[in-house]
């Protein structure tokens, strides 16, 4: 088997550029899938652009808004980079990947779905996955369909190809589960997709930031991620799309900058990007973004998804050590990303973080916007750990031991209730 060259991750090193680890004790940050920490260089070249060439872009005929305009549009080269987008107009910068979802769903929604179309998804997806799409059915008369998951959170493909038909022009699937850590086998649902002549978006928030991903070997219609989950500034999101589609569809947003010149009644719309960039944009965070992305592939992401692997695998075991643990999601840690998904007999999740945080261990709980998959998994709510490249194994020994100490202390006060 080839095995790929690189230098493991020095997490040492990198735990340095992120000043909020350096408290004592130090903060076990293992939410990870919810929002990552910021390093220094993005927060110091958001500094840069606030401090020293702060302007407008794509308008001012001056020193710094060139400047700014230039930053801005490197961040964009960076992120085309980083997803081997074959031109870097086919990158729109949004909010996060809601945003990017919601302009695929009104502006190719509006001009593609008509009654009695289907759109396939999992019932795995987040809410920002799935309610833009009902929104759209609601709108125009078109069905969802869904494909199941397996009890270990893999998809079922036993009825996958019955589902995909002449019927179906579009297939909107998460790459990674925020709550199982599946990673989904989009390649194939692609293929079979455009089979029938379907189109694929793929809801990338939870693969981009940790392992590579390539848009013209996926060959998928659209992939949408965010900023906040790959270490840049919240408030920035990507929609990667075809350039045909793209260029076909119409604007999403009206306003400034989207447009080439405007009458009183009607108005003609910028090229790509601009066309889908209505207003004055996230000019820091697109910024600080394209850093983001500087960081994580110095970092390595090969490394990267090496380290979380690691971690996952640890985690497994230790956590499986824990009496009355369920995890939820494959049992292979080969099928999934840095995230476990667990409950504890007889303990709320809410209980579980709550108690955690006192031991300066942040996990998250709740139903992870991901209600249809709660009710699959017949749970309320899950508590969630999930990693990244600063996460060490002594992380995960002190949720372990975090854990140990919940259920001590929930035993002993149930004790007390009953007694
Ligand atoms: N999941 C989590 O804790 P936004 O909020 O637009 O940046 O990302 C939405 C989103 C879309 N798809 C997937 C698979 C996601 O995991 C998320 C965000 C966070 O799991 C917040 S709910």
């Amino acid at each position: 088997m080839h095995t790929p060259h690189f230098r493991p991750l020095d997490v040492e090193r990198i735990r340095k550029d992120f000043p909020i680890f350096a408290t004592t004790p130090p903060l076990a940050f293992l939410d990870n899938a919810s929002s990552t920490q910021t390093p220094r260089p993005v927060v110091e070249a958001m500094d840069a652009y606030y401090n020293t060439y702060r302007s407008n872009i794509h308008r001012g005929i001056y020193r710094i808004s060139e400047e700014a305009t230039a930053q801005y549009e490197r961040a964009r080269e960076k992120v085309a980079q980083l997803v081997n987008a074959p031109r870097t107009r086919q990158i729109i910068f949004t909010r996060n990947t809601t945003e990017s979802i919601n302009l695929i769903a009104y502006s190719w929604g509006s001009t593609n779905i008509q009654e009695g179309d289907e759109i396939v998804l999992t019932v795995m997806e987040h809410h920002s996955n799935l309610v833009p799409w009902q929104l759209l059915a609601q709108r125009t008369g078109a069905v969802l369909r869904f494909i199941e998951i397996t009890d270990e959170g893999l998809l079922d493909f036993t009825h996958f190809h019955d589902l995909l038909t002449e019927k179906t022009k579009l297939v909107a699937i998460g790459h990674v589960s925020n709550v199982l850590g599946t990673i989904n086998p989009i390649q194939s649902v692609i293929t079979a997709a455009h089979a029938v002549g379907a189109k694929v978006i793929v809801d990338a928030a939870q693969s981009v930031p940790h392992f590579q991903v390539d848009v013209q070997q996926l060959d998928c219609d659209f992939l949408a991620f965010s900023g906040h989950k790959m270490c840049g500034p919240t408030g920035i999101g990507v929609l990667y799309g075809k350039l045909e589609l793209l260029e076909e569809m119409p604007p999403f947003l009206g306003g400034g900058s989207m447009i080439r010149s405007v009458e009183r009644d009607v108005s003609s719309y910028a090229e790509l990007p601009a066309k889908f960039e209505a207003g004055t944009p996230s000019i820091a965070e697109a910024i600080g973004l394209g850093h983001a992305v500087d960081y994580i592939t110095q970092a390595n992401l090969a490394a990267l998804q090496v380290h979380e692997q690691e971690l996952l695998k640890y985690a497994h075991n230790r956590l499986q050590e824990i009496e009355g643990i369920t995890l939820y999601g494959p049992s292979s840690p080969h099928q999934k990303a840095g995230v476990i998904s667990f409950n504890m007999e007889g303990i709320h999740p809410h209980d579980v973080a709550g108690i955690l945080d006192t031991h300066s261990i942040a996990i998250r709980a709740g139903h992870h916007c991901a209600q249809p998959l709660m009710k699959r998994l017949d749970v309320i709510a899950t508590a969630r750990a999930s990693f990244y490249l600063y996460n060490t194994i002594e992380d995960v020994d002190r949720l372990y031991e975090g854990l140990c100490r919940t259920q001590d202390l929930m035993t002993r006060s149930q004790r007390r209730r009953v007694g």
